[in-house]
């Protein structure tokens, strides 16, 4: 496979996946979410943005409907997140807290 076709089947399929363990089918409550950040995140720089330790921060980062439960359409968003912090990590920029608790990245312009 391509390098794009495999970015996107993993990122519905590791939201399928974990999605569906307990409550709710596609949609991650707290202890989905912490498996899923505690295991498919490894890199240090992603994980110093969004954090199992700190499960609590992360959910409240990521659940923008505040229905405590991530859906697909909040995974992708945190997912291109952190694709644009270690973006402009790489370019120099680098990615700087924003407002709130939401950990956003410096602007394109
Ligand atoms: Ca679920
Ligand atoms: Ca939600």
């Amino acid at each position: 496979m391509a390098r794009l076709d495999q970015v996107i089947t993993n990122i519905v399929d590791v939201f399928l996946e974990y999605s569906e363990d307990e409550g709710k089918k596609r949609q991650l409550n707290k202890e989905e979410l912490k498996k899923v950040l505690e295991q498919e995140i490894q890199s240090p720089e992603l994980k110093g943005h969004i954090n199992a330790d700190d499960i609590e921060e992360a959910m409240e980062m990521m659940d923008k409907n505040h229905d405590g439960e991530v859906n697909f359409r909040e995974f992708c968003r945190c997912v291109s997140v952190l694709a644009k912090c270690y973006y402009h990590k790489k370019t120099g920029k680098g990615c700087k807290k924003g407002k709130g608790k939401e950990a956003e990245c410096a602007s394109e312009d």
